[in-house]
């Protein structure tokens, strides 16, 4: 039975491409909910629905082991309502790493990346109440990261100014800390994290949880990495807009067999 990894665009990709390392003999079914993208534009009620109701069908169509969700904006608003609807069915949602932030700052200062559905979201403020009690956290939300991410892998463009606008309050100081940690909390942003290397006042860590992802899937899989004895492709892409969507075509970028 396949592992079904579910984003509204390529940001899961990020993930996909760890589990692949780590799980070669596993196979995939990667879902991208392009009709929907961006879903951080997205009311919550309706967004939620939308995603619940797309679960029926998928669990039901490849009938999965593990779901994993490689999206914050999704994660943190439907992974609890997830759960109780498909009972018995692990599911890995994909939140901002802020615990981990929250360990390693030394600054006393973590801005959190993420689109405006994750910084809104009740999930991430309980995060902060949860995990960061001796630093500050800063959620910064933005309208067009994830949408730079896709034109980035699709056409190769990528305006390096807007990327260092759109990271800019992550670096404002706040009474004498400067941020030492940034959490990429859309997995879209990993893509364009060269980018905000070079275009950032000052170095940080980046924070992708790609690879903590990968490894909680494992984990629920009870560390078994699967068999080669595999009837069918090892990976299969479905979206659910019949556009010209170039998942295809960035797998194969990724060096990933369709
Ligand atoms: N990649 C998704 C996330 O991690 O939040 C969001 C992308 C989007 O739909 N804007």
């Amino acid at each position: 039975r396949p592992i079904l990894m579910f984003d509204s665009g390529i940001g899961g990709l990020t993930v996909l491409r760890e589990a692949r390392v780590l799980m070669p003999e596993r196979r995939f079914v990667y879902v991208a909910d392009d009709a929907a993208f961006p879903y951080g534009a997205w009311e919550e009620p309706a967004l939620k629905a939308r995603i619940l109701d797309l679960f029926g069908g998928l669990l039901e169509r490849f009938d999965p082991e593990i779901s994993v969700i490689p999206c914050n904006t999704a994660s943190t608003l439907v992974i609890d309502a997830l759960r109780d609807a498909f009972p018995g069915h692990p599911f890995v949602g994909t939140v901002p790493a802020i615990k981990p932030a929250a360990e390693r700052t030394r600054s006393g200062l973590v801005s959190v990346l993420a689109t405006p559905g994750t910084v809104k979201r009740q999930y991430t403020r309980d995060l902060i109440t949860q995990w960061a009690t001796k630093c500050h956290v800063r959620l910064v939300g933005s309208d067009r990261l994830a949408q730079m991410a896709e034109t980035y892998m699709r056409d190769g463009f990528v305006d390096e100014q807007a990327v260092k606008d759109e990271i800019a309050p992550c670096f404002i100081e706040q009474d004498g800390h400067r941020t030492d940690i940034v959490v990429l909390a859309c997995t879209h942003y990993p893509f364009l994290v060269n980018r905000m290397r070079k275009t950032a006042p000052w170095p940080v860590d980046w924070i992708d949880p790609a690879e903590a992802i990968a490894r909680r899937a494992l984990s629920l899989l009870n560390g078994s990495r699967g068999t080669r004895d595999m009837a069918g492709p090892d990976l299969a892409v479905f979206t659910s807009q019949r556009s010209d969507f170039a998942t295809r075509r960035l797998m194969q970028g990724f060096g990933l067999t369709v």
